[in-house]
């Protein structure tokens, strides 16, 4: 068990009142991972002064400079990423392999922001007006606050973190409550990278307090959140009503299209990989699969006997393919939307209960769950369940399964498998989200592109990578006009 600080101005402390909380395994609730400084807002007031402090030198700093410092901090996490996958896999439930992939991202978001330190280029462009030059520079936004969540317990935080100080902001950062020695461990690699005191400060508590305060806090100048649509919808409202900018990537109602002449077991397997990778809790996460009518029963057979082989079980046990939910509540708040599937008249093919067999015994298990005659007007159907649950709906033709995976609050993520060139084409160009897959799962974006969806899914810019996700997100424009002339010069009138 360890002993688990906040990291403020330089050093490692406790909380101001001295309480704390623990974190668990998912699969073994009695194993504490962590004891965790339980912050309040002393804390916090503390963590953005250090980090509006540090701001003037960070920014200062070249560009190059700062970008060498994370890709020390990417080698640390290398070096670490054995270790570190496991104990993703203690703190949050997902499979070892999973686990590790999880590192290898940020990992790879630190090579790459690294890089960009050499790159944050802008425009240089002729004047109308002679002996006049013009140009755009990327300069930082301030202090960013950083709110995190426990699926991604290291490589969404890299999302965040690196580009927030590639671009020569300073971050407050709070990770989720689920996963703070995870988060503990990623800051821990840029300390030891080299990172000056004051520019990332690490405070961990509840969301309700601590991130709310924090996204209101005056010292912050802007916030970036990732988490669950009513948390993000109600940090949009603090921060619209103060005039902050805020970036938030929330949930999803993510589907995959199986057309009728599909690779059928390719589907299948994009459909398992979708639905119960990561036990469902992706944002990404495939949780409605629309198949045409002409394979709809050969599908389902197919998708149930695989789906129904999967091994569920401690993520660090060799073979196990599907890892346990996070909590108490997420499992009684899957449970339940089992329960109102099945009342709304769906018909539940696989699954649908708690696993308590064996090694299950300790944890928050659950079945991987398959519901089919499922419509698009049932909740199952619209809300996001964030649990190893599928829906499985029938489609007529392809207008029609676009029209049902549009038919949701959410945007993010969508697929389609097809063999036919035209019906791809259609596919991405009328599926309402900010991510289509042809012929892959909804899951599995990578971080040289810009991550994010529409709708309830997401507000404001673009996260992860891409020029248009993390420099846009966390730097601003700020363009410069020189006249070199010595004489008053009009632009427009002296044409
Ligand atoms: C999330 O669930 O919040 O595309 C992010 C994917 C992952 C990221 C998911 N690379 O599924």
């Amino acid at each position: 068990m360890e002993r688990i600080k906040n990291y403020i101005d330089g050093k490692w402390v406790d909380s101001k009142s001295g309480e704390t909380f623990r974190s668990n395994n998912p699969a073994n609730k009695g194993e504490v991972v962590g004891v965790v400084a339980r912050s309040g807002r002393e804390d916090v007031d503390q963590a953005a002064k250090a980090a509006q402090g540090a701001y003037d030198a960070w920014r200062l700093t070249p560009a190059p400079r700062r970008g060498e410092i994370l890709f020390r901090a990417a080698g640390i996490l290398l070096r670490n990423k054995e270790s570190l996958g496991r104990l993703e896999t203690r703190e949050m439930g997902k499979i070892l392999s999973e686990g590790l992939g999880d590192v290898q991202e940020a990992i790879d978001m630190g090579y790459y922001m690294a890089g960009e330190g050499r790159r944050l280029s802008g425009e240089t462009v002729p004047s109308e007006l002679p002996d006049k030059d013009m140009k755009s520079v990327r300069v930082p936004i301030g202090v960013f606050g950083l709110i995190t969540p426990w699926n991604f317990p290291i490589a969404i935080p890299s999302w965040k973190v690196f580009p927030a100080l590639i671009c020569g902001n300073t971050v407050v950062f709070k990770p989720s409550s689920d996963t703070p020695v995870c988060a503990t461990r990623f800051v821990e690699a840029l300390v030891e990278a080299g990172l000056p005191k004051g520019v990332l400060n690490l405070v961990h508590g509840p969301g309700g307090e601590v991130g709310e305060y924090l996204a209101s806090h005056p010292g912050v100048d802007a916030v970036s959140f990732t988490g669950s649509f009513d948390t993000g919808k109600r940090l949009e409202g603090i921060c619209g009503a103060i005039h902050r900018m805020i970036v938030t990537e929330m949930g999803g109602k993510n589907a995959i299209i199986v057309m009728d002449d599909a690779n059928l077991d390719l589907a299948v397997e994009g459909a398992l990989w979708g639905g119960f990778g990561t036990t469902g809790q992706r944002c990404t996460a495939a949780s409605r699969i629309v198949v045409h009518r002409k394979v709809y029963r050969k599908f389902i057979e197919k998708f149930k006997r695989r789906a129904s082989r999967l091994k569920l079980g401690d993520g660090l046990q060799k073979g196990t393919d599907v890892g346990p939910v996070i909590n108490e509540s997420q499992f009684n708040k899957i449970l339940r939307e089992v329960e109102i599937g099945k009342k709304e008249g769906a018909k539940l093919i696989l699954g649908g209960k708690a696993c308590q067999k064996g090694n299950c015994s300790e944890g928050y298990f659950i079945e991987p769950t398959v519901f089919v005659n499922v419509t698009s007007e049932m909740r199952i159907a619209r809300e996001e369940i964030f649990g190893p649950v599928v829906s499985v709906i029938e489609a007529d033709n392809l207008e029609d399964a676009i029209r049902i995976v549009n038919r949701t609050a959410y945007g993010l993520s969508s697929a389609i498998y097809t063999q036919d060139i035209n019906s791809s084409a259609v596919a991405e160009r009328d599926l309402e989200t900010g991510i289509v897959y042809i012929n892959a799962s909804t899951i599995g974006a990578e971080i040289q592109l810009p991550f994010g969806g529409i709708k309830h899914s997401g507000y404001g810019r673009k996260e992860a990578g891409g020029r248009g996700g993390a420099l846009d997100t966390y730097s601003r424009w700020k363009v410069i006009y020189r006249d070199f002339s010595g004489r008053l010069q009009k632009a427009q009138i002296d044409k």
